[in-house]
Protein backbone atom coordinates (compact mmCIF):
# COMPACT_ATOMS: atom_id res chain seq x y z
CA UNK A 1 0.00 0.00 0.00
CA UNK A 2 2.51 2.40 -0.83
CA UNK A 3 0.74 5.90 -0.81
CA UNK A 4 1.94 8.53 -2.43
CA UNK A 5 2.58 11.74 -0.28
CA UNK A 6 4.17 14.39 -1.82
CA UNK A 7 6.67 16.98 0.45
CA UNK A 8 4.94 19.96 1.26
CA UNK A 9 8.27 22.50 1.11
CA UNK A 10 7.82 25.88 2.41
CA UNK A 11 11.19 28.99 2.41
CA UNK A 12 11.37 31.46 4.64
CA UNK A 13 14.21 34.33 3.93
CA UNK A 14 16.21 35.17 7.25
CA UNK A 15 16.90 38.97 6.72
CA UNK A 16 15.48 41.47 9.40
CA UNK A 17 13.58 38.88 10.59
CA UNK A 18 11.45 35.61 9.10
CA UNK A 19 9.44 36.40 5.98
CA UNK A 20 7.18 34.98 5.94
CA UNK A 21 7.04 34.41 9.40
CA UNK A 22 3.81 32.50 9.63
CA UNK A 23 3.74 29.12 6.91
CA UNK A 24 1.00 26.64 6.97
CA UNK A 25 0.98 22.81 5.94
CA UNK A 26 -1.57 20.28 5.99
CA UNK A 27 -1.52 17.57 8.42
CA UNK A 28 -0.65 13.86 7.60
CA UNK A 29 2.05 14.86 4.93
CA UNK A 30 5.78 15.34 5.42
CA UNK A 31 6.55 18.90 5.69
CA UNK A 32 10.23 20.85 5.28
CA UNK A 33 10.96 24.39 6.32
CA UNK A 34 14.06 25.85 4.56
CA UNK A 35 16.08 28.72 5.92
CA UNK A 36 17.89 31.35 3.35
CA UNK A 37 19.82 33.67 5.41
CA UNK A 38 20.35 37.18 3.82
CA UNK A 39 21.60 38.64 6.90
CA UNK A 40 25.25 38.53 8.97
CA UNK A 41 22.72 40.00 12.30
CA UNK A 42 23.98 37.53 15.03
CA UNK A 43 20.78 38.20 16.32
CA UNK A 44 19.69 35.75 13.78
CA UNK A 45 22.32 33.38 13.29
CA UNK A 46 20.53 30.34 15.49
CA UNK A 47 16.83 29.94 14.86
CA UNK A 48 15.12 27.54 17.77
CA UNK A 49 11.91 25.03 17.49
CA UNK A 50 11.75 24.95 21.20
CA UNK A 51 9.20 21.91 21.08
CA UNK A 52 10.93 20.39 18.37
CA UNK A 53 14.08 19.98 20.48
CA UNK A 54 16.23 21.28 17.28
CA UNK A 55 18.31 24.57 17.14
CA UNK A 56 20.11 25.17 13.81
CA UNK A 57 22.79 27.38 13.19
CA UNK A 58 21.96 29.42 9.61
CA UNK A 59 25.59 31.02 9.88
CA UNK A 60 26.89 27.62 9.14
CA UNK A 61 27.69 26.84 5.14
CA UNK A 62 24.75 24.32 3.22
CA UNK A 63 21.13 23.77 3.48
CA UNK A 64 18.90 24.85 6.53
CA UNK A 65 16.09 22.81 6.31
CA UNK A 66 13.82 21.56 9.21
CA UNK A 67 12.00 18.22 8.65
CA UNK A 68 8.57 19.22 10.58
CA UNK A 69 6.77 16.40 11.74
CA UNK A 70 2.98 16.73 10.71
CA UNK A 71 0.56 13.74 12.24
CA UNK A 72 -0.73 16.23 14.48
CA UNK A 73 -2.83 19.22 13.56
CA UNK A 74 -1.04 22.10 15.94
CA UNK A 75 1.82 25.03 16.12
CA UNK A 76 5.18 24.61 16.35
CA UNK A 77 6.41 28.03 17.04
CA UNK A 78 10.53 28.99 16.31
CA UNK A 79 12.10 32.18 17.41
CA UNK A 80 16.35 33.76 16.93
CA UNK A 81 18.49 32.30 19.71
CA UNK A 82 17.83 35.07 22.12
CA UNK A 83 13.75 35.05 21.68
CA UNK A 84 13.56 38.29 19.78
CA UNK A 85 12.32 37.32 16.89
CA UNK A 86 9.12 34.80 16.54
CA UNK A 87 7.49 32.46 13.59
CA UNK A 88 5.66 29.73 13.62
CA UNK A 89 4.70 26.80 11.79
CA UNK A 90 0.99 25.75 11.58
CA UNK A 91 -0.23 22.36 10.79
CA UNK A 92 -3.59 22.38 10.20
CU1 LIG B 1 17.99 37.36 18.39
Amino acid sequence: MALFKRKQKATIVVDKGYEPSEVHFKKGQPAQVNFKVKTDNACLEKVVFKDLGITEDLFASGAHTIEIPTEQAGEFAFSCGMDMFHGKVVIE
